[in-house]
């Protein structure tokens, strides 16, 4: 029996991506790094330092641990600047209603996501204190596919793993989440969910939890 379900937030919740891609996308010119939207979209539900990892694969010299940490902070600045303009208006389509048909039949919601500015985004999109449980990037130490954020969601939500559900965009938050032990709803481009929808907003969700 399903009593709680934990949304991942980039990609499920809002689409972040496009944000990612821009602030990535001007680090890497600035040190001639060749990067593009294929590689942007391995970067999805990815730690900030394991994305720094994947985009230094292009490029031709070393850094040092001390570089890549300034590299990181780098992309995180230009990204902090870009989310600052999102609005309620960017939460994806179907979100709301979802959530709140969740809500009102008594099924308990939280975030489980890998980012680190989980919160500011949040406030940004005007969800700030709407979920019961918020896991996110400054509670954990490892990042999906380890099951930490899920299994801390779960904890804070006082519900065991058996009767959460977890809803992923990213092929390693699915894994996260089977490796928590939780039911799992792939979104977007993400596969091997026990269920699967091309996106919130043609997603029968209230039924899938009742039957699950
Ligand atoms: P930050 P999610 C993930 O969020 C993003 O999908 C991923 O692209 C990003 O690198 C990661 O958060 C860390 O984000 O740099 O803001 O801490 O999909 O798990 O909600
Ligand atoms: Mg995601």
């Amino acid at each position: 029996m399903i009593k709680a379900v934990i949304f991942d937030l980039d990609g499920v919740i809002v689409s972040t991506d496009d944000c990612h891609f821009k602030a990535w996308k001007k680090m890497a010119d600035e040190e001639g790094i060749y990067f593009d939207r294929e590689i942007n979209n391995r970067l999805r539900g990815v730690s900030r330092m394991e994305s720094l990892e994947i985009v230094l694969e292009k490029s031709e010299r070393e850094y040092s641990e001390e570089e890549k940490l300034q590299l990181a902070e780098r992309k995180n600045d230009y990204y902090k600047q870009l989310i600052t303009e999102l609005t309620p208006d960017d939460i994806l389509p179907g979100v709301k209603d979802r959530l709140e048909e969740l809500k009102k039949n008594g099924i308990k919601i939280a975030i489980g996501s890998s980012s680190k500015n989980t919160p500011i985004i949040l406030k940004q999109i005007g969800l700030d204190g709407y979920f019961d449980a918020v896991s996110d990037g400054n509670n954990i130490t490892n990042s999906k596919p380890d099951p930490e954020v899920f299994v801390k969601a779960g904890q804070m939500l006082g519900i065991d793993s058996e009767n959460c559900m977890i809803v992923e965009d990213a092929d390693a938050g699915i894994e996260a989440g089977k490796r928590a032990g939780m039911r799992t709803l792939a979104v977007q481009n993400a596969h091997g969910g026990d269920y699967s929808a091309e996106n919130l907003l043609n997603c029968d969700l209230l039924k899938i939890v009742s039957e699950g």
